[in-house]
């Protein structure tokens, strides 16, 4: 199925290519008795570099590659012939991918933009052949510089999904069936928990000529932060998005208490996610009467703007696309 072709995180090795090292040679030929120093400088090791891309989506290409190595730069030769660079070895990730050093878990870069490159394993430097160290006082020296070592190393390659708004809501609150109503993407929709077990990801066109990206992520649980549930790794999509979407079925006993909870799971996973807009939609409206919305408005959280939702008879829908945009906004 392609949900499980959903890949967000990967360990690799890297290793770059070590430097080749100079050459040490003095030039010999007929009729020149005492030719200079005419050793040339090793190559460069091969990069590893990272490429965004913004065709991808996953780093299941990456999944199976858990080696990476680039070749070493080639031996500076006499004549000044300079080595061969080591090769340098792309590896495609999706805009989005953070790569972290796996030893300290240090977040070493993040990949911004389409085509950006960044160096994850430099090459080691080539050596400096003979023919660099020929001075006044010795025209003929005997040394050459070996290559510098590459690097290596394990990394982690970690991708944040970049929407605009991320869905937060229970499982079975119909985030799915939102995401399906107001883009063209397709996710599984069922009437029991967890059906969502990948993120997806759909483009929500607002009027004419603008549109935004919509993260449905799966259902959060009470002790989600602890590990409930079928984990915290999915809380981690929702931290670049710029608008958080609450979503509480009209069904619940206690609107409030519900989107407290998710606040407070939001919260003890990282408390900067509680500095994002956040609108609150209570969803599957169809099921109850216009009285009833009435009756709950004055009862919702405040300090949030909210609105009732239905993502079957459509109620609700123009009016939810514009309070994400305008939160977007500002
Ligand atoms: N009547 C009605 N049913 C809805 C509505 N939205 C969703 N449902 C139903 O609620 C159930 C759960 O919907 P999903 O969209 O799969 O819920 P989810 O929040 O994605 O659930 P998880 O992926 O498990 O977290 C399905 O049976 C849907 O048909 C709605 O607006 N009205
Ligand atoms: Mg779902």
């Amino acid at each position: 199925m392609a949900e499980s072709n959903f890949i967000d995180y990967v360990k690799i090795f890297c290793a770059s290519g070590h430097g080749g090292a100079g050459s040490m040679h003095l030039h010999r030929a007929k009729y020149v008795p005492k030719g200079g120093p005419d050793g040339g400088d090793g190559g460069r090791g091969g990069h590893i570099i990272l490429r965004a891309n913004q065709q991808l989506w996953t780093l299941i290409h990456l999944k199976y590659r858990k080696h990476v190595k680039a070749d070493n730069g080639g031996n500076g030769q006499g004549g000044l012939r300079t080595g061969k660079n080591g090769e340098d070895i792309f590896l495609e990730v999706p805009v989005g991918t953070v790569a972290k050093d796996a030893e300290t878990g240090e977040t070493l870069f993040e990949m911004m933009e389409h085509g950006e490159e960044r160096i994850l394993c430099k090459g080691g430097r080539g050596g400096l052949g003979n023919n660099n160290f020929k001075t006044a006082t010795n025209q003929t020296p005997r040394y050459a510089q070996p290559g510098e070592e590459g690097q290596e190393g394990w990394f982690i390659l970690e991708l944040k999904i970049l929407a605009d708004v991320g869905l937060v809501g229970f499982p079975n609150a119909g985030k799915s069936t939102l995401l399906a109503a107001v883009t063209a993407a397709k996710p599984k929709i069922a009437n029991y928990a967890f059906t969502t077990l990948e993120p997806n990801l759909g483009i929500v066109r607002y009027y004419d000529d603008q549109s935004f990206v919509m993260a449905d992520i799966p259902g959060i649980i009470e002790g989600a932060h602890e590990g409930k549930g079928i984990g915290i790794r999915f809380l981690r999509h929702i931290e670049r998005n710029s608008v958080l979407l609450f979503m509480v079925s009209a069904e619940e006993n206690d609107i409030g208490a519900s989107y407290e909870t998710l606040l407070n799971e939001l919260r003890e996973y990282n408390p900067e996610l509680l500095d994002k807009e956040r609108v609150l939609a209570v969803t599957k409206c169809d099921l109850i009467d216009k009285d009833i919305e009435k009756e709950l408005a004055p009862t919702l959280p405040k300090g949030i703007p909210h609105v009732f939702i239905s993502s079957v008879s459509g109620e609700g829908l123009k009016e939810l696309k514009d309070l994400l945009w305008e939160a977007l906004q500002s």
